[in-house]
């Protein structure tokens, strides 16, 4: 076969954010753009001669042409097997979990997650070790290093391939592999989940609605939830993966996933109700009338450990991102267990599951995990609430009102200003880190600044350092507003404002979370004087 090599000159940019390259899909669809960025990850790379690279997508506009490039180019540099998902899909946790079962050497997931998707929407490309968890930022600032100097591409020059047909097929010395990764991610689950149990709850009549957003999810929820588990048809809605989603924007919150949401709150609401985001690494977890914030479920699923057979015999200790309300913290302490706080950013989590320090991560985000894989997994934590529901016989509202009589409760918003003016945006954040020595014990109202600063973090296994990620606000009464910038936008500064209070008092738990942070809310203005140094007076999107 002949392999060209084909020369080329860097583009700006190319540096991958918090979670891999996110871009305008035509950016991407510029010549040579994709081939540059894939070229400089396997230029970043050694000894993967022969050895097998998994390909996933989560199915957006783009996927399949993008895939056809990065077999031609994987074929040409020498990788000895390719498993790519049938369709070009593949959800992130399945990618995950195929990388380790088969022990590859790496892969290459397409997708810009919980951003739109079709023409004119977002694209994106990440690279995930070989303990299938996102490269850590040695490794993609090595992959921004290559694209930087990049003179050239090397593909195959070769017809596409099939991605549509199950099976085997020899390209040059590249073996190609079309898998459907649903069967593997199913036994996977099986094994940590009861699911004799959770059919059993069916069988009794219990009812859920699973929104995937005409997201990568649809085909693995219709096998688990109404194949093998007995929900009724039809529990799955959005069900077939398009590659612009049907329109819909798919992250699942409160405002993006409203359809879901107006039902479940409505008089026909099932007992259950759940959605995930574009590549299937996200969830959100809703009861009949019940909305359970992201940072509440991972304290939960913590918390009740003992009902999962995949966990019952213990956690070695559990991690969340800094921004992630500290409900799970006291989970943790009142077990005994460690809990790590990492920046945000799946990532940062990989060696802490490696090291065996953590079993179960979550980020605020609608993500949580565990150390099954090494991304973060939406049906993962739907099946974990599935059969907690079933355990205990509890509803979803029973489950969390539980939990907070006993811990109490972290009252918790985030608050998004989507598309703000990027130099405006970093203006903002330089005057708040300059005014930080003269914060500590400075009130506001009630509240005394205890701590303000910019978060570090030095990963405790391999003792790198990751700075700069997120100005924290921390007041004496455990109450903290954090500031971050996104990095997982395509268009402008998206500014984030996390919000937290504690409260301890049973009787007040039944506050709407907006009322319990109102004042919280106007000190974060007030700090940061995000209205007049932005223009913007609210927040496009609250959680
Ligand atoms: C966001 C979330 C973060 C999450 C990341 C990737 O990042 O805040 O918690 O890990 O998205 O999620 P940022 O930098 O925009 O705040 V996903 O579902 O893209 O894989
Ligand atoms: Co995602």
């Amino acid at each position: 076969m002949n392999i060209k090599t084909v020369q080329t000159k860097p583009f700006e940019g190319q540096r991958p954010g918090t979670s891999g390259l996110r871009k305008k899909v035509d950016v991407f669809q510029q010549p040579g753009y994709l081939e540059n960025f894939v070229q400089s990850v396997f230029n970043s790379l050694e000894n993967f001669k022969g050895k097998t690279l998994v390909i996933g997508g989560d199915g957006r506009y783009f996927n399949r042409e993008a895939i056809q490039v990065i077999i031609k180019m994987a074929v040409a540099n020498g990788f000895g097997e390719l498993m790519i998902g049938k369709g070009g899909l593949m959800s992130t946790p399945a990618t995950s979990c195929i990388i380790r079962k088969y022990k590859a050497f790496g892969g290459l997931i397409l997708s810009a997650s919980h951003n739109p998707g079709g023409p004119g929407q977002d694209f994106g490309i990440k690279y995930n070790i070989e303990n299938g968890g996102p490269a850590p930022e040695k490794i993609t600032e090595g992959i921004y290093e290559q694209t930087k100097k990049i003179t050239e591409y090397k593909i195959a020059d070769t017809a596409d391939v099939d991605l549509d047909t199950l099976g085997e097929k020899v390209l040059g010395e590249t073996r190609i592999k079309i898998i459907d990764s649903v069967i593997d991610y199913t036994e996977m689950m099986s094994k940590l989940f009861d699911f004799d149990l959770i059919k059993r709850l069916f069988q009794k009549g219990f009812t859920m609605r699973y929104d995937a957003m005409n997201a990568v999810t649809g085909p693995y929820a219709k096998h688990i939830l109404e194949k093998v588990l007995g929900a009724k048809a039809g529990t799955v809605v959005h069900g077939e993966p398009k590659d612009d989603f049907g329109g819909l924007h798919p992250d699942p919150n409160l405002v993006y996933a409203k359809s879901l949401v107006d039902f479940m709150f409505s008089n026909e609401a099932t007992d259950f109700g759940a959605a995930s985001d574009g590549d299937g690494d996200r969830n959100m977890i809703l009861g009949n009338h019940f909305y359970v914030n992201p940072s509440d479920s991972l304290a939960l699923i913590v918390a009740n450990f003992w009902n999962a057979p995949g966990y019952d015999r213990g956690l070695t200790g559990v991690a969340r991102s800094m921004p992630t309300s500290s409900a799970v913290d006291r989970v943790a302490r009142g077990m005994g267990m460690s809990c790590y706080e990492t920046p945000t950013g799946w990532k940062f989590f990989g060696n802490l599951l490696d090291a065996n320090k953590a079993t179960i991560c979550g980020e605020e985000s609608f993500g949580t995990g565990s150390n099954h894989v090494r991304e973060k997994d939406g049906l993962w934590a739907i099946l974990y609430w599935l059969n907690i529901i079933a355990a205990t016989g509890l509803s979803v509202s029973e489950l969390v009102k539980k939990h907070w009589k006993k811990y109490g409760r972290n009252f918790y918003s985030r608050y998004d200003f989507e598309k703000v003016d990027s130099a405006a945006a970093n203006a903002m954040f330089d005057e708040m880190r300059a005014s930080a020595a003269s914060q500590e014990g400075k009130f506001y109202g009630n509240y005394e600044v205890e701590k303000f600063d910019d978060f570090e973090y030095i990963d405790p296994v391999d003792k790198s350092v990751s700075s700069h990620q997120g100005i924290r606000v921390l007041f004496k009464d455990g109450s903290r507003i954090i500031y971050r910038l996104s990095g997982t936008g395509t268009s402008g500064a998206t500014v984030r404002i996390y919000i937290e209070k504690y409260e301890p008092d049973n009787s007040k738990h039944g506050m709407d979370p907006q009322e319990a942070l109102a004042d919280l809310v106007e000190i974060a203005y007030q700090i940061s004087g995000i209205k007049a140094k932005t223009g913007k007076q609210k927040p496009d999107v609250i959680t």
